[in-house]
């Protein structure tokens, strides 16, 4: 920190509006605001940024004045969304921010629409490592962020004739206003070239890694309040640059042309997320990126240690924490390896002992397919120094297996770090779970599941590193800020402690049966389903109807994610209706969305089936009365900021034991809305914390699967149950794609196979029941206000400052920042 930057001007916040307009008309050269406002918008952002900067920089003082405990959470994904209104709320500068706005006859609803989403990660892990860092600094933990910034985040979803198409997302093109570029802080990572041996003057044997072609990382900081406690951490992203050299052996071979081809490659590392949520595609790119955030990461955590105390690192496990956002980043276990052996020289049995203090690994998901496995041709080819360190941890760990089970070669093979096979592949969550001294999951079942299955074997050898940290979800952005009216009547009956202490949001539970508040909770849920109702016409040109019940699913498109069954519902009520059969029927918006990976071919069917249907029910106009369907294109954090706080019922109806927790669950419960949903992942949970009656149940359990899929017969399961049987006939029949022959075949055939994993036509008739208990409920308009307020009330746990509080208790180990905000 440069000395006497304490003398610089402090940005005062009377001035807020002086420094808008300098930004506004100076900084940034404009004397008129345009439809858009998107200068006004970058105005705003930079005047925002200054009051940020100046307390990211007294957070950093705090950090690094003492030795000080603190933790790097390492995620190849942060989708932060929007940054202005969480920023504003967060510094409580909402009513200054009104004020100055009103100079340009503005509103700060309007300029913030100027702002791209920051879509820098998938779904679910993604939007919780940006939820956790908002905890963090919330919590005054010392936690940084290390990422990726990719110069396009999560492709743009746009719905032609019913079908997804990818379009880029150059969310960078008229600038990112929030970063702060530290060239001088870039680090030099490694790709190819090989290994030799060398001994130094005490006669030690060691590596070297030679002959590499070395990319520089180039650090983005993004600042990250605290929510009014005036900590501001930092998200530290990486981009990829060339370094400034030529390969100068081919450049004098008149390789010209490769050589500056080489130069792009270094720059292509970072161009691109890739849109894969639930299955690797073993991409050499994607390993790159994987390589170059660890190894950037851990350069930059090392080399502020070392400039501050020295090479002795006999401490440095009691000050450093690596929380390993899944298998994504779990290079850096051999990462770490690398530079404490071969760059500082410590000995094997030290560097291991430092690694397997200092590192923590997150499990995201049971699916088998989306486990990561690297070809160990690759890493040979691409990282010949970290595959030999990867295969001595393995060497020293089948020791340690062979000791638990003696004799057993099979274990070994089982456990191996290396699957062997044509192609051997490295298996990267056992690399994790080797090289961690924590292990977790991300709710209740899921963590079971994973010691019960997946990780049986090493639950077994190291049962003390398993532990369960259930997800959350901010309440600031997604209650206090995505739900204003909501957070006003919370105030006024409850005070605003809630913001900072979520637990007290069970206080409005008193309320649940007091009429005139309850007037109150709908008026405020009637006019944010009015917000919904124009996005969905302005999007998706359907016209929904705030009088009607919205009931939504939106979340990355996912066979065991279930849209299918939802869709089937659909179908259903939509049958019952052309039967005549509509005098239980409660009128329902039925709002799906999400984006399915541009590989994937059932989930793209999937969405072109919901559109199709959509088209077919919303053009009937014996429908309109009772039922409308949209599917709102380009799903993203922005938009959830709409639809959540919208919705009466939220559908979380995955085939149990897939799901491994689900946050969006944990959005809708917070802004009121009731689930339907099937015991799988943190369901279980929200269910357990709202009671059995608040929460409406459907579908097999986990532990009942196995069993169902020994003996499955969908053909006859359709054959006996007569609202399946309606809704396959007119599938079949080709109502839904009259002039699109066999659309829905491949479909149809999912549903009726004996292998559908995914149990669709077991859970269909226990489905259809939930939701007739839905509509009895919601005819009862009192009752449900209750459950809605209920839910509210006990969403009080799934607050990621609940989730952050365990991780720091129970892994991190980490004390608070002085809150600088009283003084
Ligand atoms: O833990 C965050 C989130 C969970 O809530 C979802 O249940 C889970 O599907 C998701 N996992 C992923 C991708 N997994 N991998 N690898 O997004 O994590």
């Amino acid at each position: 920190i440069v000395k006497g930057w304490q003398d610089a001007p402090t940005v005062d916040e009377s001035t807020l509006d002086d420094d808008l307009s300098r930004h506004f008309y100076y900084t940034l050269g404009r004397d008129k605001v345009g439809k858009s406002q998107l200068y006004l918008y970058h105005a705003l952002a930079l005047t925002i940024r200054d009051r940020l900067v100046a307390r990211c920089r007294v957070t950093k003082q705090q950090i690094h004045e003492q030795k000080r405990r603190k933790t790097a959470y390492l995620s190849l994904e942060f989708l932060m969304g929007r940054a202005l209104g969480n920023a504003i709320l967060n510094l409580d500068l909402d009513e200054q921010v009104a004020k100055a706005l009103q100079e340009y006859c503005t509103e700060l609803e309007q300029v913030a629409e100027a702002e791209h989403d920051a879509g820098l990660g998938n779904g679910g892990l993604g939007r919780l490592a940006a939820c956790f860092l908002d905890s963090c600094a919330s919590l005054s933990l010392p936690v940084v962020g290390y990422g990726i910034r990719y110069e396009y985040g999560m492709f743009n979803q746009a719905i032609e004739n019913g079908h997804q198409i990818e379009q880029p997302d150059n969310w960078l093109r008229e600038g990112h206003p929030w970063e702060l570029s530290a060239p001088e802080q870039s680090k030099r990572v490694k790709f190819f070239g090989h290994v030799e041996s060398y001994t130094d003057k005490y006669g030690r044997e060691h590596r070297q890694w030679l002959d590499s072609h070395d990319v520089l990382a180039v650090p983005y900081d993004v600042p990250i309040p605290g929510y009014k406690n005036d900590i501001v951490n930092t998200l530290r992203l990486w981009k990829s640059e060339a370094t400034d050299e030529f390969d100068l052996s081919e450049f004098n071979a008149g390789s010209y042309s490769e050589a500056v081809a080489r130069k792009n490659l270094a720059e292509q590392i970072t161009m691109v997320l890739y849109p894969n949520d639930s299955s690797e595609n073993g991409k050499e790119l994607r390993l790159r990126q994987q390589y170059f955030l660890s190894s950037a990461s851990l350069q930059d955590i090392i080399d502020t240690w070392v400039s501050k105390h020295g090479e002795d690192f006999s401490d440095f496990a009691d000050y450093h924490v690596f929380q390993l956002n899944d298998t994504h980043p779990s290079i850096a276990v051999a990462e770490l390896m690398r530079i404490l052996v071969d760059e500082y020289e410590l000995d094997w049995q030290e560097a291991w002992s430092i690694t397997t203090k200092t590192m923590a690994y997150t499990n995201h998901t049971l699916l088998p397919e989306a486990l990561e496995k690297w070809s160990v041709s690759l890493f040979a080819r691409l990282l010949p120094r970290i595959l030999e360190i990867i295969y001595e941890i393995n060497a020293r760990f089948l020791a340690e297996v062979a000791l638990a089970w003696p004799g057993d070669v099979e274990k070994q093979r089982a456990l191996s770090l290396i699957e062997e096979g044509p192609e051997p592949q490295i298996r990267m969550a056992y690399l994790a779970i080797v090289g961690s001294y924590s292990v977790n999951g991300v709710a209740a079942l899921h963590t079971e599941l994973l010691k019960a299955g997946l990780f049986n074997e090493f639950y077994q050898l190291w049962p003390e590193k398993f532990n369960n940290k259930t997800n959350g979800v901010t309440p600031r952005r997604w209650l206090a800020h995505c739900n204003p009216e909501l957070a006003k009547l919370l105030n006024q009956h409850i005070g605003d402690e809630w913001v900072a202490d979520f637990s007290k949001v069970s206080q409005v539970r008193r309320l649940y049966d007091d009429p005139k508040f309850h007037k109150q909770w709908q008026a405020v849920k009637h006019s944010n389903k009015q917000r919904l109702v124009e996005l969905v016409k302005n999007r998706c040109g359907v016209e929904f109807d705030a009088e009607m019940m919205f009931d939504v699913q939106v979340k990355r498109i996912h066979e065991y994610k279930r849209q299918l069954l939802n869709v089937l519902h659909v179908i259903h009520l939509y049958d019952r209706i052309r039967q005549g059969d509509t005098a239980n029927i409660v009128p329902r918006c039925v709002l799906l969305g999400g984006k399915a990976a541009p590989g994937y071919y059932m989930a793209k069917k999937i969405i072109k089936l919901i559109n199709n249907v959509a088209e077919v029910i919303n053009k009937d106009p014996l429908a309109k009365p009772y039922l409308r369907v949209a599917f709102l294109p380009n799903y993203n954090v922005t938009a959830m900021e709409t639809i959540c706080p919208a919705t009466d019922l939220s559908e979380q109806i995955s085939t149990a034991g897939k799901e491994a927790s689900g946050t969006g669950n944990m959005k809708f419960m917070m802004n009121g809305a009731l689930t339907i949903g099937t015991l799988d992942g943190a369901n279980i949970e929200i269910r357990d914390a709202v009671g059995a009656d608040n929460f409406f149940l459907f579908g097999a359990r986990a532990e009942q699967i196995d069993d169902i899929k020994a003996h499955y017969n969908p053909e006859q399961i359709i054959h006996q149950t007569d609202s399946l049987y309606k809704v396959m006939q007119l599938l079949e029949s080709g109502h839904f794609n009259l002039f699109e022959p066999n659309l829905f075949d491949d479909i149809i055939a999912a549903i009726k196979s004996p292998h559908d994993p995914w149990l669709v036509a077991h859970d269909f008739a226990s489905f259809v029941e939930a939701q007739e208990q839905v509509e009895q409920a919601y005819l009862d308009t009192a009752h449900w206000t209750k459950m809605s307020i209920l839910n509210t009330a006990a969403s009080g746990m799934f607050s990621s400052d609940r989730t952050i509080s365990q991780y720091s208790e129970d892994i991190w180990h980490l004390e608070p920042l002085l809150d600088t905000s009283a003084q």
